[in-house]
């Protein structure tokens, strides 16, 4: 990972669009009045109308204890302006964080597609990502049980392409026209109005019972992959299958994935639970810091590449956005790697009005007749509207393409552009006049859709159908479970008895055992026995469930990446504390990668052994679950009076709790005793062993404390 100076430099944010017709220009209002960065006039507080403001601190009475006065224009404007700063948020992945940052190609793929970013090794595109939780609002806590949005704009020489997709591979279901009721099912319910960003609760559940389809996600969405401890860490997915397309018009299928550098790596739901209490923003602030401190978040972008033969030959259909291609059966190539390196200047203009659209493609990329693919391409550019307020909404600087943009379309709500001179349709012959004609369309550089249909589509009749291969609901359940390792199949079951307890209605909690017993009777066993119900009968499932080859590619746990890179390890100190160990503690971190945060009763200045150290938190407000690891750095003296402290058993029990390493000094003995902490490989004191130890979690702790399904 890069590590420079990373704040806020000015790079292109701002649109080069060259108009919008003929001759056109854009007076951005930003350019107009402050600059982005570097205001023109800070010393001078005016009105939107640029009237120096003479007193910002009274409205304008009659008298100095009579009534306001209409007249005043300043506090009017200033008021009208306030009570309309809120826009309608996103009706899913309201809760989002985004940064910009830059899309490099490391192998180029001409071969497969004439797409703008692959054509070079080290051609550079710039980039915008957004990632979000699905469920909740814009409000809402950053670690809730969801999935989470990966999108992608990269602001290409030919015009943007948006990859807008999820950390999970597949999706609930497979036609578009089921999607307002998954997520009305999702959302809070419609009577009560909770919870909120939560799908433990019954119609969710109901739904899902309903829809075998679902099995596939619900697998994923119950394991670990939805308790990210990073968005930095997760890996991304186009989910969808695509189209490359090369400068020969020869078409190849593509599955896009997102390999973060960092490795991927999750939280336990206890611990997840509680960081939303202790930090809701907790994933926006670990995005935001690492950027801000030059520790930039990267991902290589990999392809499975396949043709109509190798579609014909999976046992499922490949426009199914329930199912996946097994790495193990298609390997992923790597062309390019996104690295993320500059926050965004203002969340609102920015991530709040950011607006994606999987529409958005460039030459060399094209669509699939995926039917959940086909109705987002509708979705999204209408969400826009009713979200930004008008069809101009890619004037604002984060959607503005980067290259030029010239087309006949005019005028609408908030229009920006000043498209100049007579021609705004073609064909015209302004030109043979001498004035400016605008822009004509280019038959050989212009977009074209990929047309060979697929040879399996008959394509004659309009049918509401699925097609056949559509019917298998269990068989990539099945794999993905069987994947897993033990701790995690674990986590999944226990994930699963969870939300199904928060189920009233029990014949909903019935139907979907019914359907687990074709996913796996073990699981569907320990799920009923979690929840202490009878096993029903299996749900009647409308194709043969087959056993494929377990993938373990879609482990977390088994691909772990044990390093520091990225992690972050608190030091627990108090009075009298050795500052030899502190500062060995924390070199020792540093050098593998992690940073450190020091923890103390009392912020202020604390007397160690020798100086006084000032604690980055407060004890009652830095918990151990906003760590990776954790070092007790204690005097036998301080230890035994913070065992009458919760905060401090707290901080040590979670600690252990949540499989991390725990290094602590001999003095902080009493204190590990109250927290019940048990010797075992991650429980070291505080030389190297710890700061190896930090970067890895205990999995084999886990049956120690808590009973799982
Ligand atoms: Fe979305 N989705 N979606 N979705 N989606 C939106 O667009 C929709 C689907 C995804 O950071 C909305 O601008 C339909 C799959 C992300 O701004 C909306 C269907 C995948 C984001 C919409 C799907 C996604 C959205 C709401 C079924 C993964 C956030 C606001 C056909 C491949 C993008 C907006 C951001 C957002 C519709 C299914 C990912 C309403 C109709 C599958 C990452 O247009």
């Amino acid at each position: 990972m890069a590590k420079s100076p990373s704040r806020n430099s000015s790079a292109g944010a701002r649109p080069t669009a060259t108009g919008n017709g003929g001759e056109t220009h854009q007076q951005a209002p930003m350019e107009r009045g402050a600059k982005r960065g570097e205001p023109q006039d800070t010393a001078h507080l005016t009105t939107n109308h640029g009237v120096r403001i003479s007193d910002n601190q009274n409205s304008l009475r009659a008298g100095s204890r009579g009534p306001t006065l209409l007249e005043d224009f300043v506090l009017r404007e200033k008021i009208f302006h306030f009570d309309h700063e809120r826009i309608p948020e996103r009706i899913v992945h309201a809760r989002g964080s985004g940064a910009h940052g830059v899309f490099e190609c490391t192998r180029a793929i001409p071969e497969l597609t004439k797409a703008a970013p692959f054509q070079a090794k080290g051609k550079q595109t710039e980039v915008f990502a957004r990632f979000s939780t699905v469920a909740g609002g814009a409000g809402s806590v950053d670690t809730p049980r969801d999935v989470r949005g990966f999108a992608v704009k990269f602001y290409t020489d030919e015009g943007n392409w948006d990859l807008v997709g999820n950390n999970i591979p597949v999706f609930f279901i497979q036609d578009a026209i089921k999607f307002p009721d998954l997520i009305h099912s999702v959302k809070m319910e419609a009577d009560r109005g909770y919870p909120q960003a939560a799908s433990a609760h019954d119609t969710f559940w109901d739904f899902i019972s309903l829809m075998p389809e679902s099995m596939h996600m619900i697998m994923w969405a119950m394991s670990d992959r939805a308790i990210p401890r990073s968005l930095r860490m997760m890996e991304g997915f186009g989910v969808h299958t695509f189209r490359m397309v090369n400068a020969k018009g020869e078409g190849k299928f593509v599955k896009f994935h997102w390999k973060p550098v960092l490795g991927m790596q999750s939280t336990c739901w206890d611990e997840a639970v509680k960081i939303a209490g202790a930090d809701p923003d907790f994933h926006r602030r670990d995005l935001f810091e690492a950027i801000d401190s030059g520790n930039f978040p990267a991902w290589d972008l990999g392809l499975q590449v396949f043709d109509e033969e190798f579609a014909a030959a999976q046992p499922y259909d490949v426009l199914d956005a329930t199912k996946l291609i097994p790495e193990e059966v298609l390997p992923i190539q790597i062309v390019g790697r996104m690295t993320l390196n500059r926050n965004v200047d203002n969340f609102f203009a920015e991530t709040e009005q950011a607006a994606f659209l999987p529409s958005n493609v460039v030459p060399g990329i094209d669509f699939t007749n995926d039917p959940l693919l086909q109705g987002r391409l509708f979705s999204y550019l209408d969400t826009q509207k009713s979200r930004l307020g008008t069809t101009n909404f890619h004037q604002i600087p984060v959607n503005a393409p980067r290259c030029p943009m010239h087309n006949f379309q005019r005028d609408g709500m908030m229009q920006t552009m000043v498209p100049t001179g007579r021609a705004n349709y073609e064909p015209n012959s302004l030109a043979d006049n001498g004035e400016n004609g605008g822009p004509r369309e280019c038959p050989e550089t212009g977009f074209t859709t990929f047309t060979a249909n697929d040879e399996r589509n008959d394509g004659s009749e309009k049918l509401r159908v699925r097609a056949e291969l559509f019917a298998d609901h269990y068989s990539q359940a099945r794999l993905f479970f069987r994947s897993q390792t033990a701790p995690e199949q674990a986590h999944l079951a226990s994930a699963i008895t969870f939300e199904l307890s928060k189920v009233a209605l029990e014949p909903v909690r019935t139907r979907l055992l019914s359907r687990l017993r074709n996913v796996d009777e073990e699981l569907a066993a320990r799920v009923a026995a979690g929840l202490a119900m009878e096993l029903p009968a299996a749900a009647p499932a409308a194709a043969k469930t087959v056993d494929m080859d377990a993938s373990p590619a879609l482990s977390i746990i088994a691909n772990a990446k044990h390093t520091l890179d990225g992690r972050k390890v608190a030091i627990l100190f108090d009075e009298g504390s050795d500052a030899g160990e502190i500062s060995a503690v924390r070199s020792a971190v540093e050098k593998a990668g992690g940073t450190c945060f020091t923890v103390a009763p009392k912020v202020g200045g604390i007397a160690l052994s020798k100086g006084t150290l000032k604690a980055d938190g407060q004890l009652a407000g830095s918990p151990s679950v906003l760590f990776d690891a954790v070092a007790l750095v204690l005097t036998a003296e301080a230890a035994g009076k913070l065992t009458r402290e919760g905060a401090a058993v707290q901080f040590v029990m979670d600690a252990f709790g949540h499989l991390k390493a725990i290094g602590a000094s001999d003095g902080a003995k009493a204190l590990l005793d109250k927290a019940g902490v048990e010797k075992d490989e991650g429980v070291t004191g505080l030389g190297a062993d710890f700061a190896k130890a930090a970067a890895m979690r205990f999995y084999d702790r886990e049956p120690k404390v808590r009973m799982l399904a």
